[in-house]
């Protein structure tokens, strides 16, 4: 790699504190970190991207398979040897004038049965900053994998941005024109050209969850875009669930949810990527692979989300394109309830309210470590997971969606999942707020074809034993009453929500038979000491024939892109739900 990307120097990462600590002084020094307020965010620092850096780009990124058909309809596909020419050409002295660093990583736990090695090299330093928090890295992983003489993904980022001697280098040094791409039968990730979360940190959702897929439907497990949390109830019974929601649609939050509910407790164990395999029992276990949360900032506040604010305070945290106090802390919109006068917006201009357009961007993030955030469940730390009683899809749409369906059984689950849909957001370039199907929230994640994506979940569904395996569930924290506001409060008052749904699985709490499945019956989810009124709720659970009728037309339609490639279980899931509505 050194060869073709010709870097000025190689350096190895060790991991240590001292590495991280000379690598952010020197990114201080040359402008790409300002180092915020020691009493505010100890050792945390704020970076401001490119304005044409600013979310993982779907459209150019690739799965590279052999077979297109392999790639399928959901993914951006070229032949390997074609792709590989191209990169050759991008990568041949993208480094010039920069160090190429070796970053030994490794997801989920390096004493699990089957570590999950890679290797990224990166020209950024940033880069190397942010995967220390996302992953564990360093000498010892290097160590373990040289033991173990086990495989591990190569993963070769460059910013695409080689520097000329004398040249001065640009505070986020990008390039135009931008490559993420995944090779997933050598399980090897070439991304090139940005700088930013998903495109860069290549252990995130190029391996976790390209990469992952495809080695999980080759090995028997899923690798999903699911936060995992911990629920107990006032008996002190503890329940494990996981939720798949589209991007900037809600996980960070409900991981670190702070529950309305009286008597029960919420603890963290992943805000974003779930590795889950079936146990001995048949049950379903998961982990998190992350060390890190790289999480939305705008919305994000004491009086939505104190575990992440909490999480934040005590420091040790980059921040990338949220806006500047004037006494050197950071601020986004929905922080604090009231707005600073005077603000350093993401662009680095000066900033008042008066201006009419937001000081932080929407797809600010902050990348703060796990291990800060106090309700974090000790079961984070175990290698074989934990046993899951529900699996939420959720998305975020103004209409049809109630806030709550339990699924009938798996099978009718994995439709809910796969039809699932929501109105697109700024953690993605492009257009916000269309609706599109997302499934089970992996459809930019999807390392191979969806359709046997697809029929993976059913077969994981036939092995696992039905007894043990995690209930279904579909909601929604986005439906819209008629003047436009939110029919569901949300954030802490989702507990609500997941308490109805374990007492279900208990068979203890009531729901009505709706031809999409069991919605709760009237008096059934505890809105006690909550300020809904009963048309809100009567509202929020709704389900509307008329809307339903334009939604299977929809679900229908999508189908119809699978072409083959759907499984025929599901087609008939499609037609049974067509039939029962047709009987209302
Ligand atoms: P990624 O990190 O992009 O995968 O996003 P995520 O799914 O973790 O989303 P996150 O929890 O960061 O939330 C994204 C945005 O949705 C934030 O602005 C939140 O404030 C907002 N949000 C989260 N939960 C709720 C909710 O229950 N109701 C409402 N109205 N907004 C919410
Ligand atoms: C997402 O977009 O789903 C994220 C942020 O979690 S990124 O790491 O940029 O993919
Ligand atoms: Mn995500």
């Amino acid at each position: 790699m050194a060869a073709l990307t010709q870097p000025d120097q190689i350096h190895w990462v060790d991991g240590s504190e001292a590495e991280y600590s000379k690598l952010t002084d020197e990114l201080v020094e040359a402008g790409t970190l300002v180092r915020l307020n020691e009493e505010k965010f100890p050792k945390s620092f704020a970076a401001f991207s490119d304005p044409r850096d600013v979310a993982r780009v779907e459209e150019r990124t690739y799965i590279c398979s052999k077979h297109e058909r392999d790639a399928g309809f959901t993914n951006n596909w070229m032949a390997p040897a074609r792709m590989r020419k191209k990169l050759k050409e991008l990568f041949r002295g993208s480094m010039r004038g920069r160090t190429m660093y070796v970053i030994p990583f490794v997801m989920g736990h390096l004493d699990a049965e089957d570590p999950k090695f890679g290797i990224e090299i990166t020209d950024s330093a940033y880069v190397v900053a942010s995967m220390r928090i996302m992953a564990h890295t360093g000498t010892d992983v290097l160590n373990k994998m040289v033991e173990l003489n086990a495989d591990f993904v190569p993963a070769v980022h460059s910013v695409g941005a080689p520097l000329e001697p004398g040249q001065t280098d640009a505070m986020w040094p990008c390039n135009e024109e931008k490559w993420i791409v995944h090779f997933p039968e050598e399980r090897s990730i070439w991304s090139y050209g940005s700088g930013y979360g998903g495109n860069a940190l290549l252990g995130k959702k190029c391996y976790s969850l390209r990469i992952a897929s495809a080695m999980a439907r080759q090995e028997g497990w899923l690798a999903e875009h699911m936060l995992i949390l911990k629920l107990t109830s006032p008996e002190n019974q503890a329940h494990y669930i996981a939720a798949a929601f589209p991007s900037a649609c809600g996980k960070t939050n409900l991981a670190l949810l702070n529950p309305t509910v009286k008597g029960w407790t919420v603890e963290t164990l992943g805000d974003d990527i779930a590795w889950m395999k079936l146990g001995k029992e048949g049950e379903l276990r998961a982990v998190n692979p992350e060390a890190g949360l790289f999480g939305v900032a705008p919305g994000t506040g004491w009086d939505t989300n104190p575990n992440a604010m909490k999480a934040l305070a005590r420091g040790n945290t980059i921040f990338t394109n949220v806006a500047l106090t004037d006494d050197g802390g950071v601020w986004w919109e929905g922080m604090t309830p009231t707005t600073p006068d005077h603000l350093i917006d993401w662009t680095g201009l000066d900033w008042t309210p008066a201006l009419g357009r937001p000081a932080a961007h929407p797809n600010s993030r902050f990348c703060t470590p796990i291990s800060q955030v106090a309700i974090l469940a000790e079961e984070y730390y175990q290698p074989d997971g934990v046993p899951l009683s529900a699996i939420f899809f959720g998305g975020r749409r103004k209409t049809t969606i109630p806030l709550v369906t339990q699924s009938r059984d798996w099978t009718s689950g994995v439709f809910m999942g796969s039809t699932l849909s929501s109105e697109t957001t700024a953690a993605a370039a492009g257009e916000v707020g269309v609706v599109r199907r997302d499934p089970m929230a992996m459809l930019p994640f999807i390392g191979y074809n969806a359709g046997d994506y697809l029929k993976h979940w059913l077969a994981m569904g036939k092995k696992g034993n039905p007894e043990r395996l995690p209930q279904i569930f579909l909601v929604n924290w986005f439906r819209r009453d008629h003047d436009g506001s939110f029919l569901w409060p949300g954030f802490g008052e989702n507990s609500r929500v997941l308490k109805w749904a374990i007492e279900r699985i208990q068979g203890r709490a009531a729901a009505k038979e709706t031809p999409i499945g069991f919605v709760p019956a009237q008096g059934s989810i505890d809105v006690e000491g909550m300020g809904i009124t009963a048309e809100q709720l009567r509202t929020a659970l709704a389900v509307d024939p008329d809307e339903w009728q334009t939604e299977t037309d929809s679900t229908a339609k999508w189908y119809e892109r699978f072409g083959e490639s759907l499984p025929e279980e599901l087609w008939l899931e499609q037609a049974h739900l067509e039939d029962r509505l047709a009987r209302v």
